[in-house]
């Protein structure tokens, strides 16, 4: 078994900034679980463009207000504690906090290696999983 806290991991080089978001990445690659599990921060009165080409992304919102909109039909939806939005179709699509900043829970497949931050259409590279 592995237990983190989140503590613990603020405080290692598994915190990660991303200009509009900083990220905890409380379980990686080298965990050897399949997915990845982080802890982000959107911050308030932000937009972010992702687009994540190489990975499945699950979010959770823990706390915080915001909305995401798909890119290639321009819907939008609310996002506020309890929701959970799921990119099933590597959905290109625009992150916004309104308010106040946004706590999310995030599972990723493939799980990240820990230093990804967005390219420039927003999205991670695949790293190698050796
Ligand atoms: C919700 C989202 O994708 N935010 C960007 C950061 C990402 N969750 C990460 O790298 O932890």
């Amino acid at each position: 078994m592995i237990v983190r806290t989140l503590d613990q991991c603020k405080k290692s080089d598994r915190r990660v900034h991303g200009g509009n978001w900083e990220s905890v990445r409380m379980l990686l690659e080298s965990d050897k679980m399949g997915f990845s599990f982080h802890i982000t921060t959107i911050f308030a009165g932000t937009e972010t463009p992702i687009w994540y080409q190489n990975h499945l992304e699950s979010v959770y919102c823990i706390s915080g207000h915001g909305e995401v909109e798909t890119c290639a039909d321009g819907e939008i939806y609310e996002i506020h504690p309890g929701t959970l939005y799921i990119l099933d179709k590597n959905d290109k699509h625009l992150l916004r906090a309104t308010s106040d900043d946004m706590q999310m829970a995030c599972v990723f497949n493939p799980p990240l290696i820990g230093k990804e931050v967005h390219d420039k259409n927003g999205a991670y590279a695949l790293e190698s999983h050796d």
